[in-house]
Parts: C-alpha cells; structure tokens; sequence
C-alpha cells in the first residue's frame, strides 16, 4: 500500500533531499511551505508537478495552522519535523523567533499528534549535535567525540531551542506512547546548502571567483572562526537515516555523521586545491562580523548506534563532498 508523509521544511536542504528519497520509494509527501513574499521552491521545483507530490502552505508557529494540516491529512504514516530558524549566529540575533520555530514549532506539531488521536503515526524530529555544545567524551586514547550518551550543553539560542524540542520528542514518546524518533544530525552539507552557511559560502565564493576570470579586485572572501573542528557529512546520505529511523518497530535516538573531524582551515584547503590553489591566505580575510558570541569548538560524533542498529551506511567521504561543492558551483 502507498504510503503517506507530511514533511514540514520542505523547502530547506533536507527538506527536499527527503522529498527526493520519498518519492523514490513510491510515497504521497505533502511537503509544508510558509508564506513567504518571493519564491521559496528553489529547491524543490523538480518535483512541483509529480502527481505524488502536494505541496501546502503553513507555518510551524501557528498551532491552528500545524492542527488544521494534520486534520486534513490525518491519515499519513510519517511526519517529518525539518522547519527551522537553522542558522547558530542568526539565532543570537533573533533568539525568540529561533524559539518559537525551531523550540515550539516541534511541540505543536507532537501536541496536534496528541489531540487528534494519530496513534499509528510515526514522528521524526531533525535534533543537532550543536546541543553539544562545550562537552565531549573522550574514549581510551583521549580522543574526543560524541554519542547518544554524551550530556548536552548547548552554546546558543539556536541549540537550546533544539533541546527542548529533543526533550519534547523524548516525552511524547515515554509519556503518551508516540513513535517519535530524534536523529541527532551533525553538520550535513551538499549543493542544496543554504549559501550563509560556512561550507556553500566558501565553494560558492570560489565558483564566483573562477567565474570572474580570478580577477584581481574580485572581493575577498570574509570569514570568521577558522579553527573550529565539524564532522561534516553529505546531506543525501542523512536524510536517509531520517527515513530509516522510521522503519524501526520502536522509537529511539541516534546520532548520525561521520566520525571525522575538520577545521575549517582544513575545509579551505581541500577546497582551494580543488581550483590548484595551495596557499589561499591572500583571497580570505578574518572578519570580527563573523564569530560568534559563543563557539562550538570540535564535533565529531560516534555513528556506532545508527550502523549496527539501522544498518545506516556513509556513502560519500569528506573529500568527496568538497570536491562535490566546489564543482557545482563553478558549473552553475
Ligand atoms: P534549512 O535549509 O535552513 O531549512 C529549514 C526549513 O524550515 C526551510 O524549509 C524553511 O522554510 C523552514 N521553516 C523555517 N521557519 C518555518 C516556519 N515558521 N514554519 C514552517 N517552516 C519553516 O535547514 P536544513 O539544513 O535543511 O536542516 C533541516 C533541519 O535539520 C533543521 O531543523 C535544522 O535545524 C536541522 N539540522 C540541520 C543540520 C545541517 O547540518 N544541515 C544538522 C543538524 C540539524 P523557508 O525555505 O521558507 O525558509
Ligand atoms: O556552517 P555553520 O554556520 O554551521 P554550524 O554553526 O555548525 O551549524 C550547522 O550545523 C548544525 C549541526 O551541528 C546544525 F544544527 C545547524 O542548523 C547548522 O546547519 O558554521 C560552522 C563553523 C562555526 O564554527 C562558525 O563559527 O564555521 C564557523 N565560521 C567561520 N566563518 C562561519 C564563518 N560560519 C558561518 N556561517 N559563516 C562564516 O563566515
């Protein structure tokens, strides 16, 4: 039988990664879109008029509107929470807006569950290893990572907001029974990525540059904090595991990345090289406009749970990511 999901953040990266995955494996998605006063579809304009698709409009803030969607489609099988103010430093400026999309958007969704009685549906909430924060674990030969064990102590607004909507999965599912899984997602990037964010400004910024001919006057690129350390994976092979954490007869938590770790710096290199530029310091400059007020300084997480017990698998290295980013964006 077909089956159905809503998917709010249809718009976002994941949002049409997953829709992408959806489709493929014959699903109806309704994919949730807010109002906005330009075309937000970039992302999903492939799939505008495939008969399986419905696109409808919401917005996760509203509980009457997030009531009114489930209302309608009160029959689907999964419903995907990927909506959010998902920027770190955005957060910082705009902590109450980050609040109530990324913090209470995932309650009204679990709540509008609740109240209409979804017993059969399955609920997927898009957690972040930025709830790390500051802390870490560290095995045997004091290397650092994270797991689904490891405590949270979150560094912004934006990772705050996004413990509490884990908190809140966790409660749906103890407290009234739901199958509410959280994926806790570290840093996952691709052509899709939205162009602030540290990876697509970089490969976008050297598409332009290759594109203009390597002018001399082209603008430098401005960064902030190049020392950081990211477990950064391709965003194809993540939504994925999303859709996997649904198939599983109980709901659960899982951590979901690479195992490896980059600085930035290190993200400049393999991205540079990829144009044959080994030293780049000339073309970058530290701007103070980008660091943050607090800084996550080293992810790298620990993937064990999500391999052996879903059976989730990486399919694209850190090199092939950046090496797919850069490429795209000198060909588009
Ligand atoms: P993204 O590209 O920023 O997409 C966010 C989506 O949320 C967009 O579709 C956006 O719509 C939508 N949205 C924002 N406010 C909304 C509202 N009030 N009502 C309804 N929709 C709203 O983020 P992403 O990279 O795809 O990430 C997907 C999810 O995973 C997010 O929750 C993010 O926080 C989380 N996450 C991401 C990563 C990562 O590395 N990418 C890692 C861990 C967790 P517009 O297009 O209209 O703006
Ligand atoms: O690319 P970023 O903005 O990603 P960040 O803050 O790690 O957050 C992303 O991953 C999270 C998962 O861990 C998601 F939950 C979240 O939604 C988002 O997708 O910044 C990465 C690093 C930071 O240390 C930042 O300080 O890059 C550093 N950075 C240096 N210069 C910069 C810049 N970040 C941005 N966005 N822009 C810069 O110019």
């Amino acid at each position: 039988m077909t089956k159905k999901a809503i998917v709010f953040g249809i718009t976002g990266q994941d949002g049409s990664h997953l829709a992408d995955l959806l489709l493929s494996k014959e699903y109806e998605v309704i994919g949730v879109s807010r109002r906005a006063s330009t075309d937000n579809t970039g992302r999903i304009k492939h799939i505008l008029q495939n008969s399986k698709f419905l696109l409808v409009q919401g917005d996760i803030t509203d509980a009457h509107s997030v009531a009114n969607i489930l209302k309608e489609h009160d029959d689907v099988d999964e419903i995907y929470n990927l909506a959010a103010q998902s920027h770190v430093a955005v957060s910082f400026k705009q902590p109450g807006l980050t609040w109530d999309i990324t913090g209470k958007g995932c309650l009204n969704i679990l709540q509008s569950i609740e109240d209409l009685g979804m017993k059969n549906v399955r609920f997927y909430q898009a957690s972040s290893s930025e709830m790390y924060g500051k802390n870490y674990d560290t095995d045997r030969e004091q290397n650092k990572f994270q797991n689904e064990h490891t405590k949270f102590l979150p560094q912004s607004p934006y990772a705050i907001a996004k413990c509490a909507a884990h908190h809140m999965t966790r409660l749906f599912r103890e407290a009234y029974g739901a199958h509410a899984s959280a994926g806790i997602l570290f840093n996952h990037e691709g052509e899709r990525r939205g162009e602030t964010f540290v990876t697509r400004k970089i490969t976008k910024w050297i598409g332009d540059f290759e594109k203009s001919g390597r002018d001399p006057e082209f603008p430098k690129l401005r960064l902030g904090n190049l020392e950081a350390f990211r477990d950064w994976g391709y965003a194809g092979d993540y939504v994925e595991a999303m859709w996997m954490m649904l198939q599983q007869d109980s709901p659960d938590d899982y951590v979901i990345c690479t195992g490896e770790t980059h600085t930035i710096r290190e993200f400049l290199d393999v991205a540079f090289k990829h144009i044959g530029i080994d030293d780049w310091s000339n073309l970058v400059v530290q701007d103070p406009e980008f660091y943050r007020p607090a800084e996550v300084d080293y992810l790298r997480g620990d993937n064990t749970k999500a391999r052996t017990k879903l059976g989730w698998e990486l399919k694209h290295s850190f090199e092939d990511l950046v090496r797919k980013m850069v490429k795209h964006d000198i060909e588009n």
